[in-house]
């Protein structure tokens, strides 16, 4: 198991365009540090905030060891708290999603209010303060229908985000949706395994068949530069919708941790389903103004990638749960007022990203198998192909080695 100074030396061994060492990723000193420096301080997507429909529905998610609740209160409002009572540290909600009045501690029934107020406690002393007793809360924000929690005393700044991912956001209908689907996986891989594998489409044409029918493998899709990379058509693409209202244009964080895009499909394909037609019928999400928008692609690191197509939408949501496992949830939205059996067929709404996502499993499993080995050496990536991976790898290095800082100086004799 690592320590800080090994993780440094790690970290400043690295070959620039090479895949990391076989300790950053699979080594438990590291995935501590992982989630000490990047889960525990960054900004993480937590769910779709119309999966949360009514006060009182909760969702309970694990960073790490952290384990936290996002409630709709009586007011509307989406909270987070730490999901554990200020009695003796029950676990509050064992659920991953539920609804309830109130949050009532199993163990001995301290009652909490939706904005964590402690309501009730029986039998306990005149002196007991139950003002000082509420739930913790967690750093929570709604950004156009995706909700994002922080677990930092001081969250980094969303500002930025915020207002530019609102409003690519606002045409997609994320508000007024509804979730169709969730799907939850265990890949037996390390966290950044997971992200690598999406930030490029080398291995699209060999894992992907059915996600090919519609969605091009072409790397200038994904790893644009800005604006002049992109292909003509893609600048047409961006043109026509934006002349429809949709934000289409190319846009990222200074430091590539979140990027946005809409991409064409292939051949004017409407969705990723087997027909390449749209899987909702007759009803789009919010504003899209047609059904061959294709998809609006936003990731943020360390732990989204996601979709938003005219008829439906995928949020992708990534946390670690050991050096070698990680948690990938998939939600699909529909439109609010799309009937399953009537408006959508399930299975033609989930049928190739059920697959992509069980194909994307298998690789990352496998690549964690190889890295395993001591025979594993980092290899190189391809520049034209895996300039998204480079990217997010640089992004990780980066951070980990500022939020590490310089080595400490030895005490000389
Ligand atoms: O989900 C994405 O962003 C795509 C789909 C397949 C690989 N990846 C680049
Ligand atoms: Fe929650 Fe006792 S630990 S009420
Ligand atoms: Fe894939």
């Amino acid at each position: 198991m690592l320590e800080a100074s090994e993780i440094r030396a790690e970290l400043s061994a690295r070959r620039k365009n090479y895949s990391l060492s076989r300790a950053l990723y699979c080594d438990e000193g590291v995935f501590g540090t992982d989630l000490e420096q990047i889960f525990y301080r960054e900004w993480l997507f937590a769910l779709p905030a119309c999966q949360l429909v009514k006060a009182g529905d909760y969702a309970t998610l694990q960073v790490g060891a952290y384990p936290v609740i996002v409630v709709r209160g009586a007011d509307g409002m989406i909270r987070a708290f730490h999901n554990v009572c200020r009695h003796r540290g029950q676990r509050l909600c064992a659920k991953a999603t539920g609804t309830t009045p109130k949050l009532v501690c199993p163990y001995h029934q301290w009652t909490y209010d939706l904005d964590g107020k402690l309501l009730w406690a029986k039998d306990m002393q005149e002196d007991f303060e139950p003002g000082k007793h509420g739930l913790k809360k967690v750093h929570c924000i709604d950004i156009g229908g995706m909700v994002f929690v922080c677990l930092a005393d001081v969250p980094p700044a969303i500002a930025d985000l915020a207002g530019t991912l609102g409003r690519y956001l606002a045409p997609a209908g994320l508000k007024n949706a509804r979730v169709a689907h969730v799907s939850t996986i265990v890949e037996k891989g390390n966290w950044k395994l997971v992200i690598e594998n999406n930030r490029e489409c080398y291995h699209c044409g060999g894992s992907h068949p059915s996600l090919c029918r519609t969605y091009s493998d072409n790397p200038r899709m994904t790893a644009m530069e800005g604006p002049e990379a992109a292909s003509p058509d893609i600048l047409a693409h961006w043109q026509r919708c934006e002349a429809a209202g949709l934000p289409s244009r190319f846009i990222h964080h200074p430091k590539m941790q979140w990027r946005l895009a809409r991409i064409p499909l292939l051949n004017q394909a409407e969705s990723y389903t087997m027909s390449t037609k749209a899987a909702v019928k007759g009803k789009r999400m919010g504003e899209m103004p047609f059904n061959d928008a294709g998809s609006l692609l936003f990731f943020h690191y360390p732990n989204t990638w996601n979709h938003f197509l005219a008829d439906h939408a995928i949020v992708f949501r990534v946390l670690p749960i050991s050096a070698t496992e990680t948690e990938v949830t998939t939600t699909w939205l529909v439109p609010g007022d799309a009937v399953e059996g009537v408006d959508y067929d399930l299975k033609e709404l989930t049928e190739v990203w059920m697959a992509t996502n069980d194909e994307d499993r298998q690789v990352v499993e496998e690549n964690q198998a190889g890295i395993r080995s001591p025979a594993y050496e980092p290899g190189p990536y391809s520049l034209v192909q895996e300039e998204g991976v480079i990217q997010f790898v640089d992004w990780y290095c980066d951070t980990l080695t500022a939020r590490l800082g310089p080595a400490p100086a030895v005490a000389a004799e």
